[in-house]
């Protein structure tokens, strides 16, 4: 393997770890194991060019004295990520300290991509023809090949061993507090705080329209599911309030936007009105100030950040849906 494309190689695979992981929480949890599967073969491929990538660290230690701290940044970035990754999904390890697994391994994968980014600027490698020859793409595919391979057998291991890597969802998710929602953790997207909210005082705006809690609890309107959040647990649990459908009655437009009293929102197709529920009520209780009260969206299907809490808004317009940025910014 020439240096060129050993380089060439670890840029193409970085970015796609990047882009399928980011693909797989976008994507909700219906086929996300196809980009997961991808993913965890990516990653290993970055791992299979360590013997190639070493002789050219080695080489450029030397020459680049004193200039190596993006690398050497990277590097330690790029283990981290590795380490993590594995970790989780096969020692079922959840957290380091005060951080969990997934903040540190998406953190850890995202800001080693921008670093990547910037390594390969300091250090330009020219895609030339012959990467793109029958040796170079032959050599490729033998590197994917073998970290097919390595995923096979890590997988098969952590099933024949019984490693608590067995018993996560398609997602990667491992259980918590199903059936019991004080054990159910309280988490945000980023830093959203709870905010202290009277439910006495509280009213839902629809259009026109406002709802108290009881009024929308008096729906009663219930469904059992799974809360996926992409910090890496999941939690099934008896929901129950209004359908959106019933809330918005026949207002017309093209998407439901959620707001949430923290500014929090997300934006939904209104083909998905009547599988969206606007919760008070989980396993039975009025919902936790944590946990949402008084009112949080349940989004079946959908990862965690969609599952807006403190709802205290509901517009139907025009807009597409699509028209919001992928992740939350907030
Ligand atoms: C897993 C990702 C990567 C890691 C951890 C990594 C790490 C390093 C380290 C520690 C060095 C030696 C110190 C230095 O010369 O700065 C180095 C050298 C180098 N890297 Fe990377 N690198 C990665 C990806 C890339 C990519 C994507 C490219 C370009 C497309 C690249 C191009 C180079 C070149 C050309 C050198 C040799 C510099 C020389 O010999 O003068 N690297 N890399
Ligand atoms: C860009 C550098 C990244 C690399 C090299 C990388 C690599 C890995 C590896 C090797 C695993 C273990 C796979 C296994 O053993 O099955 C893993 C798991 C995982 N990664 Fe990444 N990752 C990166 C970035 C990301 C990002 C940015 C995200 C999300 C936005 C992400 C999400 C995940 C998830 C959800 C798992 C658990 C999958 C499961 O247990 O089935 N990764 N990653
Ligand atoms: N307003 C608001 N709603 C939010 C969030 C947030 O940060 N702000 N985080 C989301 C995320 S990432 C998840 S996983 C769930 C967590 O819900 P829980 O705290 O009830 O477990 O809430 C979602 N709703
Ligand atoms: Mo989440």
């Amino acid at each position: 393997m020439s240096r060129r494309l050993t380089n060439l190689l670890l840029l193409a695979f970085l970015t796609g770890a990047f882009l399928t992981g980011w693909t797989a929480f976008g994507i909700g949890t219906g086929w996300v194991r196809l980009p997961l599967v991808f993913h965890a073969v990516l990653g290993f491929a970055v791992v299979a060019l360590i013997p190639w990538k070493s002789v050219i660290v080695r080489h450029g230690l030397k020459v680049n004295t004193g200039q190596a701290a993006t690398s050497l940044a990277l590097l330690l970035l790029v283990v981290v990520t590795i380490a993590s990754g594995l970790l989780f999904s096969t020692a079922g390890v959840r957290s380091y300290g005060p951080l969990t697994a997934m903040q540190v391994h998406v953190g850890g994968g995202t800001l080693a991509l921008i670093l990547t980014l910037v390594h390969a600027r300091q250090r330009p490698v020219r895609p030339r023809a012959i990467d793109l020859e029958r040796r170079s793409l032959l050599r490729a595919g033998a590197v994917l090949g073998a970290a097919g391979a390595a995923y096979v057998g890590v997988s098969g291991a952590t099933t024949l061993l019984r490693l608590p890597g067995r018993d996560s969802r398609p997602t990667g998710s491992y259980e918590r507090g199903s059936g019991d929602p004080a054990a159910m953790p309280v988490t945000s997207w980023l830093n959203d705080g709870t905010p202290s909210i009277a439910v006495e005082d509280w009213q839902l705006r629809v259009g026109g329209s406002t709802y108290d809690r009881d009024a929308i609890a008096a729906f009663e309107d219930e469904i059992t599911t799974i809360l996926d959040c992409t910090g890496g647990w999941y939690s099934e649990q008896i929901w129950s309030g209004a359908r959106l459908d019933r809330l918005i009655g026949d207002r017309a437009g093209r998407s439901i936007r959620i707001r949430s009293a923290t500014g929090y929102e997300r934006r939904f197709p209104i083909a998905e009105a009547s599988s969206l529920l606007l919760a008070t009520h989980v396993g039975g209780e009025p919902l936790s100030a944590g946990h949402g009260a008084p009112a949080r969206l349940v989004a079946p299907g959908r990862r965690g950040f969609w599952w807006v809490k403190w709802v205290n808004e509901i517009v139907v317009d025009d807009r597409s849906w699509w028209l919001q940025p992928p992740f939350p910014l907030t």
